[in-house]
C-alpha cells in the first residue's frame, strides 16, 4: 500500500512509534511517505520504499505564531496527489488529525479519496487535548477519522471519558523490534566503562518534562544508593534537566549520576541497565519502559495510566502509587540486593516484551489500513 505517516520527528514516544512502524512497513514492501517538519530522529535509512517530505514554514511579519496546520495540510494534499497515497496514518491528534481532516476535504474537492487513521498516544488526550483551548477541535478530528486507534486500553477508556467519541477506538499496543534487541544482547556490554564491578546500574530515559517527575527518579535513586552501591544513568533532554542537576548536586551524588543527553541509540545504553525507573505522573503506555524491558531491565514505575499493561507487578518489576518514593526505592532494593532475584526479574521483563513484538503488532496495523476500504 501507499501510506503517508504524519508525526512529530522528535525523541518523544509517538514519533518513535511512527518512525519504527514506517520503517517496518517499508521493509515489508509498502511505500511509506513521512510528512513532518524535520527528518524523524530514528529514521536511519532512505530506501526506494521510504520517503521524507519536509513541511516548511514561511515567515511573515503579521504572524505571531506560524500556522503549522495550514502548511502541513497543504503538504499532505501535495504528497497524496503526487504519490497517489491511499492511507494517511497520523500519530498524535494535535494538530495532525485536524490537518489530515482538512487535507482530506481539499482532496475530495479534487475528486481524490484518502483514508485517515488516527493513533492517539496519550498527552494529546490527557494533558493537552482535553484542555478547553483544544478540546472541540480534538474531538472533531477524532470523530472524523476513518479509524481511530489508541496505544493502551487505559487510553481508550480515558478518551471515552474525556470526550464524546462516536467511533470505536481500536487498542493496538506499542511494539518493539525484539530482533534489534537480540542483536544488542549479542554485543559485549562493557559495564566496567560505567560502573565498578560491585555496583548496580539504574537508568531513566525521558524528555525531562514535568509529567516524568524527574525529581522522584533522583530521590528514589538517592534512597537506593544508601543501601546498594549503584550508578544512575539519565538519558534525554528537556525542561526539567536543570532542576535534576540541581537536586543531584544538593544530594551530593553527582559522582553517582551520569547525564547522557539525547541519544538515538538508546538500546546500546540500556544494555548496561539493571533497573529502569519511570515514576511518571501518567503514561498512556510507557514505551521507554518497554524498550528497557527488551534490553533485559526490570522496571520500577508508578501504577498510572497504561503502565500496568506493560509492567507486571512482581514479575517484570513493581508498580507503586504516584509519588511514593519510599515504596519505589524499597522495591528497587528488593530486586537489586540479590543476584538471583535480579536475574529472574530481568529475564521476565525480556520475556514479557515478546507480547509486544513487531511481528505481532505490524499485521494488526496492516489489517486496519485494509479495513478502511471495506467500511
Ligand atoms: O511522554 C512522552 O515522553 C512523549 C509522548 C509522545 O507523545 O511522544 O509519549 C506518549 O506516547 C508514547 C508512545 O505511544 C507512550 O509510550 C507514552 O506513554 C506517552 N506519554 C504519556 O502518556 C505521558
Amino acid at each position: 500500500m501507499k501510506i503517508g505517516i504524519v508525526c512529530y520527528p522528535t525523541f518523544g514516544g509517538s514519533g518513535v512509534v511512527a518512525t519504527e512502524l514506517g520503517m517496518a512497513l517499508a521493509d515489508k514492501g509498502h511505500e511509506i511517505h513521512f510528512i513532518t517538519y524535520n527528518q524523524p530522529v530514528r529514521l536511519d535509512f532512505i530506501s526506494h520504499h521510504l520517503h521524507f517530505h519536509q513541511v516548511l514554514l514561511e515567515e511573515y511579519p503579521l504572524f505571531q505564531y506560524q500556522p503549522y496546520e495550514l502548511a502541513l495540510s497543504s503538504k499532505i494534499v501535495e504528497v497524496v496527489e503526487n504519490y497517489h497515497l491511499e492511507v494517511l496514518h497520523v500519530h498524535y491528534a494535535i494538530p495532525h488529525a485536524y490537518a489530515a481532516y482538512m487535507a482530506k476535504q481539499m482532496l475530495h474537492e479534487k475528486g481524490i479519496s484518502v483514508k485517515v487513521v488516527t493513533t492517539l498516544h496519550g498527552t494529546d488526550i490527557t494533558l493537552v487535548g482535553s484542555h478547553p483551548t483544544y478540546k472541540s477541535a480534538v474531538e472533531f478530528s477524532i470523530n472524523n477519522s476513518d479509524v481511530v486507534t489508541s496505544v493502551s486500553n487505559d487510553l481508550r477508556k480515558t478518551t471515552n471519558k474525556l470526550f464524546t467519541i462516536k467511533n470505536d477506538i481500536h487498542v493496538i499496543h506499542n511494539f518493539i523490534d525484539t530482533q534489534k534487541y537480540d542483536k544488542v544482547h549479542q554485543l559485549k556490554c562493557n559495564r566496567i566503562a560505567i560502573a565498578k564491578p560491585n555496583e548496580r546500574i539504574l537508568t531513566h530515559v525521558s524528555n525531562f518534562r514535568p509529567v516524568k517527575r524527574i525529581e522522584d527518579v533522583i530521590n528514589v535513586f538517592y534512597e537506593v544508593q544508601k543501601k546498594i552501591p549503584s550508578k544512575l544513568l539519565l538519558i534525554g533532554e528537556g525542561p526539567d534537566r536543570a532542576k535534576a542537576e540541581q537536586l543531584v548536586n544538593k544530594l551530593q551524588i553527582s559522582k553517582e549520576v551520569l547525564f547522557f543527553g539525547n541519544s538515538s541509540d538508546v538500546s546500546k545504553i540500556l544494555c548496561y541497565s539493571d533497573v529502569f525507573l519511570l515514576p511518571s505522573q501518567t503514561e498512556s503506555f510507557g514505551l521507554a519502559a518497554l524498550e528497557a524491558m527488551a534490553a533485559k531491565t526490570a522496571v520500577i514505575s508508578t501504577n498510572t495510566g497504561g503502565l500496568p499493561e506493560v509492567n507486571i507487578h512482581g514479575v517484570t518489576g513493581y508498580l507503586s502509587d504516584l509519588g511514593d518514593v519510599q515504596d519505589m526505592a524499597d522495591n528497587a532494593v528488593s530486586i537489586l540486593e540479590n543476584d538471583e532475584i535480579l536475574e529472574t526479574f530481568k529475564e521476565n521483563a525480556r520475556e514479557h516484551t515478546k507480547k509486544f513484538s513487531l511481528e505481532n503488532i505490524l499485521p494488526v496495523y496492516e489489517s486496519i489500513y485494509k479495513s478502511c476500504y471495506n467500511n
